[in-house]
């Protein structure tokens, strides 16, 4: 691509990239390897329900996690609704708003009423210094929510909860493989739950897993998931199916096993951006905070728009006429989504709403390589130095 403005595919010309690059790990295994996989499935007869994939799944990933229980389950969405019961909630629970809109659902369908919560501005992490104004006596719970590869304050949340007699849980969707002091993000608070859908490190294509040392709360997961355990000292009143398939448990077993490859090449990547983009102005990358380990597996930059000269909006476009599939991670934001709206009536979340106005996601993952960086990056620095122009043909309403 040169640097004329007439090469943006936006204004015709041919896209930088043929195919889609689509945002997230996509992880697939050889197809020999899938294929033994299923080929065992298939000798067995046996699908789904405490398979022998799924147990060794649990057993692999308590070892890996260092945690004494790992309870699979079909999504992140339902390990959350799960957590709500297992961990007996009632009443409100504080949550960021900056997250998925997965997080503040889990409790709408559990009963609970979400409070939200704003974050900090620079690690986009649950801002711990606003809890105090959010608590009254109906909260019960803080859920932290591990972004980008990178940790919330873990440990000064565990001992706040602690002091406020609250429940502390973590919805982790972002941060397998992630270490906080040199312990890997799983045991903190009263369970963690991880997402294992195609975009997350570990993939199971769809999947997720509860985590948690306490041996109570690990029964009554294992009681709700099935939809008719009873298991000794597990009391609950509700159940569901959120059993995790032996065809889930197979693709998770494979990419556990790569996962080592998968974050090197994810490392290798963010530094690549790193360099890349370091120099646009305009376009601030977050690195992953408050760990000492990441996955690596989100590259999420703030785009000012006063000084890139166009909106993070308009700069997708630009992106996805190229064939470069980034997103605005997360919009509107969970308190602006309708239904959760109400909830944040007397919401003080200036930073969320700044953020979610000018986030944007990058490919990382298996769509993309090195080369492919400088291309994204080549491009997003054209488009700055392009902007006025750019600009110009967004307010003449071209598009
Ligand atoms: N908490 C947090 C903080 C979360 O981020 C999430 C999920 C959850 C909880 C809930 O966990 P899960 O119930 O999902 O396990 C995606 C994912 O669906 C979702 O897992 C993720 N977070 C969320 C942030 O992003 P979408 O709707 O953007 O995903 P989707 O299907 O459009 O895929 C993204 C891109 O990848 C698209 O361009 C298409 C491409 N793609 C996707 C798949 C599945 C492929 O090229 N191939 C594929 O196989 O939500």
């Amino acid at each position: 691509m040169n640097s004329t403005s007439k090469s943006f595919a936006i204004y015709g010309a041919e896209p930088e990239f043929e195919n889609p690059v689509a945002v997230g790990q996509l992880y697939f295994p050889s197809w020999q390897r899938y294929e033994r996989a299923m080929r065992g499935i298939f000798d067995r007869q046996y699908y789904a329900n405490n398979g022998p994939l799924q147990t060794e799944l649990e057993a692999k990933l308590q070892a890996f996690l260092g945690v004494k229980h790992v309870v699979c389950v079909t999504n992140g969405t339902f390990g959350l609704i799960m957590a709500a019961q297992a961990l007996g909630l009632t009443g409100k629970v504080i949550l960021p708003s900056f997250t998925f809109v997965a997080s503040a659902q889990s409790l709408i369908w559990a009963g609970i009423e979400p409070v939200f919560c704003d974050v900090d501005p620079e690690t986009h992490q649950l801002d711990i210094t606003q809890l105090d104004s959010l608590i009254d006596d109906d909260v019960t719970a803080i859920m932290g929510v591990n972004l980008w590869g990178g940790a919330s304050k873990v440990v000064e949340l565990e001992e706040y909860a602690k002091r406020r007699g609250l429940k502390l849980y973590f919805d982790s969707a972002h941060a397998f493989g992630c270490e906080v002091n040199n312990k890997k993000i799983s045991g903190f608070g009263s369970l963690e739950v991880f997402s294992f859908h195609a975009t997350k490190i570990l993939s199971a294509t769809e999947g997720g897993c509860v985590c948690t040392n306490d041996d109570q709360i690990a029964a009554r997961l294992r009681s709700i998931r099935p939809s008719y355990d009873k298991l000794p000292g597990a009391e609950i009143a509700k159940v569901a199916n959120a059993r995790m398939s032996e065809a889930q448990a197979a693709i998770a077993l494979l990419s556990l096993e790569d996962f080592p490859k998968n974050q090197k090449n994810n490392e290798t990547i963010f530094k690549c951006y790193r360099e890349r983009v370091g120099n646009i102005a305009g376009i601030k990358l977050v690195e992953p905070n408050g760990i000492s380990f990441s996955n690596y597996q989100y590259v999420v930059c703030e785009v000012d728009e006063s000084q890139f000269g166009l909106s993070r909006d308009q700069l997708i476009k630009v992106l996805e006429a190229e064939n470069i599939l980034a997103r605005r991670y997360f919009y509107p934001g969970t308190h602006r989504i309708a239904e959760l709206d109400k909830y944040a009536e007397n919401s003080c979340l200036p930073v969320t709403d700044k953020l979610c106005a000018s986030c944007i996601q990058l490919p990382i993952g298996a769509p993309v390589d090195v080369k492919s960086v400088s291309r994204i990056c080549q491009i997003i620095h054209e488009a700055q130095l392009e902007s006025v122009s750019l600009r110009h043909f967004f307010d003449q309403g071209s598009l």
